[in-house]
């Protein structure tokens, strides 16, 4: 029997990876969609090079979109390339909703232009619920996103479901609540905090910039949530799902839990800087996964300390050369 297909936009970034990986387990011929850089960015995915195929495309052009869908014909697209960072939306929104919400159209119009039946995933996000309207958050909670991040989100998850329910495609959002791992990009607040504490063990670094840290998050790692939308797309019909641990904690417990691991206090080491305040904050989010332990089968595998200790030890294992701070 011929290989399933697999389609991965963002396949460079954290999840892309993770779902690649999980995909080759389960023998699929994978397909990566990568942007042109002026360095390697393909770090996270060096190790299955020769296991997947690379090719050039942007979401930003939806004439390559269609090429790729016409000339791979996959039978399962994920699309998880996004402009991800919630602080950086707010300066570059319109790039945002360009990249994160029509990005999103154009694929699945690419889907629809070449009479595909492939089935489509759409990394939907917890930041949709932003400002939250109930606790906690399930797949019927209305959205009141907080950032042009959020709301090119909510245009990403309203346009599956149109296209859903408008041309009968076999498309579903995850709603998926913070994931992060040791391939966690390095300016979300869980890294930023893990890669500084290697760089404070190793002598480098005697501080570590942040804003807000009373915001609270549940967060889970990022594996078990990439095998949660691949289980998705194996349902027998198309539906939205909520994935989440259950759990909420503030940015100060992470601190607590990371430092303490390493035996450290953070108090000793942090500083409040304005710069990584945002002009409007998600203060709270907790996600209720039930639906998909129920349809899917699905749980997460990794509580929140543990989470903790594997990307503490990942990073003061490492040196890492990247240097971001957003
Ligand atoms: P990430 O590490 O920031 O990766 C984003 C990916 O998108 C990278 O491969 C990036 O490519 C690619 N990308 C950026 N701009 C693009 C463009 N114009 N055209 C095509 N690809 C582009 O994000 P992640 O944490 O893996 O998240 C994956 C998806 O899930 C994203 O859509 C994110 O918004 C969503 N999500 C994430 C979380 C979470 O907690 N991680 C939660 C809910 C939803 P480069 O490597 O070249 O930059
Ligand atoms: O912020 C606070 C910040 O950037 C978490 C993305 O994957 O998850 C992610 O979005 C909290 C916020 O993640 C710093 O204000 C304090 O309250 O790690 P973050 P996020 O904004 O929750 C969702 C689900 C996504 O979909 C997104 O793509 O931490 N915080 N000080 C800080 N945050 C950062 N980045 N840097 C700080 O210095």
């Amino acid at each position: 029997m011929a290989k399933r297909k697999a389609f991965i936009t963002g396949i460079t970034g954290q999840d892309g990876s993770y779902l690649a990986e999980i995909l080759l387990e389960k023998d699929y011929e994978v397909y990566g969609m990568i942007r042109r850089s002026s360095s390697f960015n393909t770090a996270r995915i060096d190790h299955i090079f020769g296991d997947i195929e690379l090719l050039f495309g942007d979401l930003t052009d939806g004439s390559v979109l269609n090429r790729l869908m016409r000339t791979i014909r996959p039978d399962e697209v994920y699309n998880l390339g996004a402009q991800s960072q919630v602080h950086v939306s707010f300066q570059v929104p319109e790039f945002t909703a360009d990249v994160t919400g029509m990005g999103t159209l154009r694929l699945l119009d690419a889907i629809r232009e070449e009479d595909l039946k492939c089935r489509f995933y759409e990394a939907g996000s917890s930041e949709m619920f932003g400002q939250v309207a109930e606790t906690p958050q399930t797949e019927t909670t209305p959205f009141h996103p907080r950032s042009p991040y959020g709301v090119a989100k909510v245009f990403g998850y309203w346009i599956t479901r149109n296209y859903r329910e408008a041309y009968g495609m076999f498309a579903v959002n995850g709603i998926l609540f913070n994931h992060e791992s040791p391939r966690r990009g390095p300016t979300f607040v869980t890294r930023k905090t893990t890669r500084a504490i290697g760089a404070i063990l190793r002598g480098e670094q005697n501080e570590l910039r942040l804003g807000n840290l009373d915001s609270k998050r549940d967060w889970g790692f990022a594996r078990d949530y990439m095998q949660g939308a691949w289980q998705m797309l194996q349902a027998d019909e198309p539906d939205d799902y909520v994935l989440a641990t259950g759990e909420t904690h503030s940015v100060r417990e992470f601190l607590d839990e990371a430092f303490g691991y390493a035996g450290l206090d953070w108090n000793d080491y942090v500083k409040i800087d304005e710069r990584y305040f945002r002009p409007a904050e998600v203060d709270f989010l907790l996600g209720d996964a039930s639906k998909a332990k129920e349809k899917l089968g699905w749980e997460p595998t990794v509580r929140f300390p543990e989470l903790v200790r594997m990307m503490v030890d990942h990073d003061r294992e490492r040196r890492h050369t990247e240097e971001h701070y957003v």
